[in-house]
């Protein structure tokens, strides 16, 4: 098992999307735990994109081919980790903030609240504050989720929170916060309801925030 969870991260650091996708769907197939599969195989192997990006051994178009490696083998995964979690938990807009294109972790704490029975509303990257305006409004979802990956662009976090004050929406929704460089001390500052540090607790911050 060990030696496929290899495979499938060496895999998506060559950005073998078929590979990778054909490796997951075997992983399952051998009765591994999906969790196991999302932790051990794909994001193992993104941390390893992501260490060499920053020491500048790896460019952007070779961590967009593994980006897309990721996607893949998320896909196989995607109706074992939205399973099972029933629906009526209300609805949640969830987008990565504007001038941000990462959208991995976004997609995955998606997948995951799917799995809780939120019904997900996306409206991808680099959401501008209105465009969340927009969705809120049209929606009118219980959660928002704002993710971010860079530290230039967490503070259209707090724009886009100011935005929902400014709207007369703040009080209809709770605001959620997550991605790499987000803190809860940096949530607690913009005035955001929670931040959730990986997927999985991002579905428990979500059902005790709606509770
Ligand atoms: Co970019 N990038 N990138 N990148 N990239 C990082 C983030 C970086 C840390 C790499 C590095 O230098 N080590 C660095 C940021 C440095 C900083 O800001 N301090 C960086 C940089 C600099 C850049 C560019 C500026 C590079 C350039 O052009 N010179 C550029 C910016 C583009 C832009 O957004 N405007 C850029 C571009 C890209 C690609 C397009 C090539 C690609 C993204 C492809 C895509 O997403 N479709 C990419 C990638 C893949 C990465 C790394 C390698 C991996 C990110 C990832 O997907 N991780 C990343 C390095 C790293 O993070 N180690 C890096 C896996 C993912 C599952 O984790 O997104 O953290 P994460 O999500 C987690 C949690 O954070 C949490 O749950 C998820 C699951 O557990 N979470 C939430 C996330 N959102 C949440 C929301 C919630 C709750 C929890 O509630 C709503």
């Amino acid at each position: 098992m060990a030696n496929l969870m290899e495979k499938i991260a060496s895999n998506l650091y060559d950005g073998e999307e078929d590979e990778v996708a054909e490796l997951v769907q075997k992983a399952l197939d051998q009765g591994m735990d999906p969790q196991d599969v999302l932790q051990d195989g794909l994001l193992a192997g993104m941390d390893e994109v992501g260490k060499d990006f920053k020491a500048g051994d790896l460019y952007v178009p070779e961590v967009l081919i593994a980006a897309r490696a990721m996607h893949a083998g998320m896909n196989v995964l995607r109706p074992f980790l939205a399973e099972g979690g029933g629906t009526g938990m209300g609805k949640c807009v969830v987008a990565t903030v504007e001038g941000d294109l990462h959208d991995i972790g976004k997609n995955l704490v998606k997948m995951m609240l799917e799995g809780a029975g939120f019904e997900m509303i996306d409206l991808g990257v680099d959401a501008k504050a209105e465009t969340f305006i927009d969705a809120v409004r049209e929606h009118r979802p219980k959660l928002v989720g704002m993710s971010a990956l860079l530290t230039t662009t967490m503070v259209n976090m707090k724009a886009t929170i100011e935005a929902l004050q400014e709207a007369g929406l703040r009080d209809s929704v709770k605001v959620m916060v997550g991605g790499a460089p987000v803190t809860a001390a940096f949530a607690a500052e913009i005035g955001a309801d929670g931040h959730a540090p990986d997927a999985a607790s991002a579905v428990d911050l979500a059902r005790a925030l709606i509770a």
